[in-house]
């Protein structure tokens, strides 16, 4: 294995981008086993285990800054637990199964996922709400903002687009909570893509012209919102995001975890500072990537991985022989 040397961060290692891959395709062929069972527990739990093991081969010296939850509510992959071989000083934000609940009934667009940067370059979110918005690349900078109504941000978007707003299409999670906001899109003219799950590929959307999402509104998982902001760190486009608190103890629960003005409006570098790396494989088809194809003794899997330092995409196809795998990775 190659030598690593700790002090010379990210940059000297472009390899661990790759190393990200098998993590999430060891995460994402765990789940497999699970699509369409009506069991997200256990689907998740197979990823969890399954990317936890895999991250035993990786040679950083990791911690979980976006996780499974605190230490006493999640048995891996926890927030500060230790992971990898032993190498660069690296924060991890894991989700090895976004989109639980679109896996256990065999829908679209469940990705497992991982992102990567130096020490202290993620923020610390609170698995709370995060009012998201977001846009892809080439466009004049602060074209939208969180804290414009909606109708100017689709006016704006559109004339920077050169095209209309009923061109547009809004990708969103399906939630009453986006009542309003989906009742304003439609008011202003604009087409709505609702999503069952899995906001963080509905995010990396606004950025892959071949999935026709134009801007993605609402409020999800903050955690997602993080690792969202990591893939359009490499893959381009703006974002912007604000914790949405629902009440005092989950206040006190974000100062703890360093959030000093629980008001902040962040941009996508507040959210994931200096090089990142994000790897993503699909477990069901979506727009973004296909789903794990098993067969006898193996499986196909696609994932799609980048870093931010030199903007590379790449798409990776695994043919997985399940004779000569860790049977780790195959569960
Ligand atoms: C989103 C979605 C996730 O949580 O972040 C969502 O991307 C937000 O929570 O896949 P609600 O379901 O309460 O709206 C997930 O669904 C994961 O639980």
């Amino acid at each position: 294995m190659a030598q690593i040397d700790p002090k010379a961060g990210l940059v000297a290692d472009r390899n661990l981008a790759l190393e990200l891959v098998r993590v999430t395709e060891a995460a994402a062929l765990a789940a497999s086993r699970w699509i369409g069972r009506g069991d997200k527990n256990a689907a998740d739990g197979a990823a969890v285990d399954a990317m936890r093991k895999a991250f035993d081969t990786v040679a950083i010296s990791g911690t979980v800054v976006i996780g499974e939850g605190e230490m006493d509510e999640a048995p891996m992959l926890y927030i500060g637990e230790r992971i990898g071989l032993g190498g660069p000083s690296v924060d991890i934000a894991v989700d090895p199964l976004e989109g639980t609940s679109i896996t256990a009934k065999g829908g679209p667009n469940a990705i497992a996922t991982v992102a990567l940067a130096e020490h202290g370059c993620f923020l610390h979110a609170p698995d709370i709400y995060m009012e998201k918005i977001a846009v892809g690349p080439g466009l004049p900078e602060g074209v939208v903002d969180l804290d414009a109504p909606v109708e100017t941000n689709l006016r704006e978007l559109a004339r920077a687009k050169k095209c209309e707003v009923g061109d547009l299409m809004v990708c969103t999670l399906d939630r009453d909570r986006h009542r309003d906001l989906i009742k304003a899109c439609r008011a202003a003219g604009a087409r709505i893509m609702l999503i069952g799950d899995g906001d963080v590929a509905g995010v990396i959307a606004v950025s892959q012209p071949e999935a026709g999402v134009d801007i993605y509104l609402g409020s999800g998982g903050a955690p997602e919102g993080v690792l969202a902001a990591a893939a359009l760190r490499c893959i381009g486009g703006q974002m912007q995001g604000r914790l949405l608190f629902e009440n005092e103890e989950q206040i006190t629960r974000a100062r703890d975890m360093g959030v000093t003005d629980p008001q902040r409006k962040y941009g996508i570098f507040d959210m994931a500072r200096g090089e990142v790396m994000f790897a993503a494989t699909g477990v069901t088809t979506g727009p973004m990537l296909r789903g794990v194809r098993r067969f006898a003794g193996g499986a196909v899997t696609h994932s799609i991985v980048m870093r931010s330092k030199s903007g590379t995409v790449r798409y990776v196809e695994g043919h997985h022989n399940f004779a000569l795998k860790p049977t780790a990775f195959v569960a």
